[in-house]
């Protein structure tokens, strides 16, 4: 019988390239939320791949950001965190790139020497990811360039094979069940932003924050047999506010009945969710607010 394996790996790169997307095509699953919008992920989470060789911890990561506040911060440091703690690295890159950014140059630095990276090129169902290989080659030495595509699985069996050389003989660490490691209310928190992401434009999902103010399961609240969940989306301004709950409360609404039924899915219990909208001034500015949205 083979030698089982076991590591984690840390999956990083610009915003939107499509980190998050990899994640759910590897775990088959919808388990992290994703968007169009660039920086859509804020925290670091664990995310676990198993098959009758391996357990491969993946964490998802934030796209590395020009911090413009504490939350940007945030955001970078939860990557270094992650780098902290892996096995080895898969780099990210769009297959379409095709010129460097400054924050390229600034994750080649930020990863240690001393891991073995895997550079996979993304989204290679639309663009050829050649001259993207060819140009991330200058910035550090790579074990192996893998064109990939997470929309159409292309190349993903590949890539765990060689993510396999990467990491070290074990027996698994998380229960097979197990697919994130991460409690169900962030998942439920998860869930009504990736909602809020899907249903609101320009700035406001950037400023705006979940946080899960009552959560009960069925066995605390046996004779309503439901899920009961009392949260709030937070803006910084009182516009935003204003667009959040929409025209005679119509955005909120919608937000809300979307964000039940994909909890529903999840959890497979009946939710009873009830949203509010409340504003904490520059809460992505401000440590103490920070800390109480888990951005910290
Ligand atoms: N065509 C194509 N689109 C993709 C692919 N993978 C992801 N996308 C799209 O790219 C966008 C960004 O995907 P995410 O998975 O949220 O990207 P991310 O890297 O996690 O983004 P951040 O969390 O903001 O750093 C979404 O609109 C995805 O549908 C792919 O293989 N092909
Ligand atoms: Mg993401």
């Amino acid at each position: 019988m083979a030698q089982k394996k076991c590591g984690v790996i840390a999956i990083i790169g610009r915003p939107n390239v499509g980190k998050s997307s990899l994640i759910n095509a590897l775990l088959k699953a919808q388990a992290v939320i994703i968007s169009p919008k660039p920086q859509t992920t804020r925290n670091a989470v664990r995310c676990i791949y198993n098959d009758e060789n391996s357990q491969i911890i993946f964490t998802d990561t934030p796209g590395l950001n020009i911090s413009r506040n504490k939350l940007g911060d945030f955001l970078n440091d939860s990557i270094l965190e992650a780098l902290d703690d892996s096995d080895a690295v898969l780099w990210l890159i769009d297959a379409g790139t095709r010129t460097l950014s400054p924050l390229d140059s600034e994750i080649a630095r930020i990863i240690p020497q001393s891991l073995p990276v895997v550079l996979a090129a993304n989204k290679s169902d639309k663009s050829d990811p050649s001259e993207a290989f060819t140009l991330y080659e200058g910035l550090r030495e790579f074990r192996a360039e893998i064109p990939i595509s997470a929309k159409t699985k292309k190349g993903l069996d590949e890539l765990i094979a060689e993510i396999m050389q990467l990491i070290p003989e074990g027996e698994a660490i998380y229960d097979p069940e197990i697919l994130m490691d991460t409690t169900e209310k962030f998942m439920a928190a998860e869930i009504i932003r990736g909602k809020v992401l899907m249903f609101l434009r320009d700035e406001v999902p950037h400023c705006t924050a979940v946080e899960i103010d009552e959560y009960k399961s069925p066995d605390e609240y046996p004779d309503r047999k439901k899920l009961y969940i009392r949260a709030s989306l937070i803006t910084e301004t009182d516009g935003q506010k204003k667009i959040v709950i929409g025209e005679k409360g119509g955005m909120i609404k919608r937000i809300g009945s979307e964000s039940r039924k994909a909890i529903e899915e999840v959890t497979g219990f009946p939710v009873y969710l009830e949203l509010w909208a409340k504003v904490i001034p520059n809460w992505r500015k401000n440590n103490t607010a920070l800390r109480r949205l888990g951005y910290s």
